[in-house]
């Protein structure tokens, strides 16, 4: 489908959380709107892989339940190359509960999100207060996902939508379509190279994203850790996120 009208350029979204704000920041310093997924298993994978694609990417994604030797030892390295190679860490733990439960994972598990995470993901299925709990913690809610068959219909997308158009706390939405201007859309689903995998992900192309949905930030996880030259790998990535969002610009 065509776009139904013209994209907002980053440096002019009204985005007012302090995060959203240092995100668009790095966007337009590192020409950047590559978000990578490191769902990896180990420390030593992680480690390696950020401070392979940390210099091309806004921020890196991490599934922290997924890790195997999951410690502090692996925040406190990551947040050394997240400092030097200047992208934000992102948990992409997708809290889905009530405010008080949500309160909990993110503060008082092993993984202390709350200590070392920029951004997280949530599903705002809990209602407005529950996103209360993430304090100055920028997050970006699910309101469709990228899966075949997911639940996500327009009805629950238009009220997930006007859940994180009322909360501060909210600074973007995943989504496969337009979202309203006042929050930073992030497209997951991305790959140049696969159409989608035999369990349910569909992919599109970086240029389809940023010409149809006007996608700020895309997410790209298998098509860059598992590439065999994954800093080569996150550059194409790069450049061509950044050449098809500034070709969106003049659609
Ligand atoms: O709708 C969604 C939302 C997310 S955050 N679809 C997704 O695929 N994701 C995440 O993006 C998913 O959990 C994974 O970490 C990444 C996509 O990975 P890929 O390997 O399919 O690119």
């Amino acid at each position: 489908a065509a776009p139904a009208k013209q994209r907002i350029a980053l440096e002019d979204k009204k985005i007012v959380h302090p995060v959203g704000k240092r995100l668009v920041e790095l966007a337009l310093k590192k020409q950047s709107n590559l978000i990578a997924s490191a769902d990896l298993i180990t420390t030593e994978e992680i480690i390696d892989f950020a401070n392979k694609v940390g210099e091309h990417i806004v921020a890196l994604k991490l599934h922290s339940d997924i890790i195997q030797d999951f410690s502090d030892n692996l925040i406190v390295e990551l947040k050394k190359v997240a400092r030097e190679k200047e992208f934000l860490l992102f948990e992409d733990r997708k809290f889905g509960d009530i405010g008080n439960t949500q309160e909990l994972q993110f503060k008082k598990s092993i993984y202390k999100i709350s200590d070392w995470a920029d951004l997280v993901t949530v599903h705002p299925i809990g209602g407005l207060e529950s996103l209360k709990v993430f304090e100055n913690t920028g997050v970006i809610t699910i309101v469709e996902m990228s899966s075949k068959g997911t639940l996500t219909d327009d009805y629950y997308f238009t009220k997930a939508i006007n859940v994180s158009e009322e909360s501060g706390n909210v600074l973007g939405a995943v989504a496969q379509r337009q979202i309203p201007d006042n929050l930073l859309l992030f497209t997951p689903g991305v790959n140049i190279s696969s159409t989608g995998d035999n369990k349910g992900q569909q992919y599109n192309t970086p240029e389809l994203v940023f010409k149809n949905y006007h996608t700020d930030f895309m997410i790209v996880g298998r098509g860059i850790y598992k590439a065999a030259d994954v800093k080569t790998a996150a550059k194409e990535y790069q450049t061509l996120g950044w050449i098809s969002y500034l070709q969106s610009l003049n659609d």
